[in-house]
């Protein structure tokens, strides 16, 4: 019996630092999270942090820079509520 409250315990363990290890979800992405080496602009690069990132990159790169700047992302922020 106590084996299985041990298991079950480690379990729950093992599920909250699985969860740790997930991107950042959609309301808790921040320009300054994803701007990993703070040039003022989101990369590609940076951007594959966040899958939702990704597949909005091109459309959210009004100028196509092929960065995002704090405004360009600021939409997809907006997008993402
Ligand atoms: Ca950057
Ligand atoms: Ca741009």
């Amino acid at each position: 019996m106590k084996k299985n409250i041990l298991l079950a315990a480690m379990v729950s363990v093992a599920a909250f630092v699985s969860a740790n290890d997930l991107v950042v979800a959609a309301d808790e992405v921040t320009f300054q999270a994803i701007d990993l080496d703070v040039n003022g602009e989101i990369s590609l690069a940076e951007a594959s942090a966040n899958e939702a990132l990704i597949e909005a990159f091109a459309e959210l790169d009004a100028d196509q820079s092929g960065t995002l700047t704090e405004e360009e992302f600021s939409l997809f922020t907006l997008a993402s509520e």
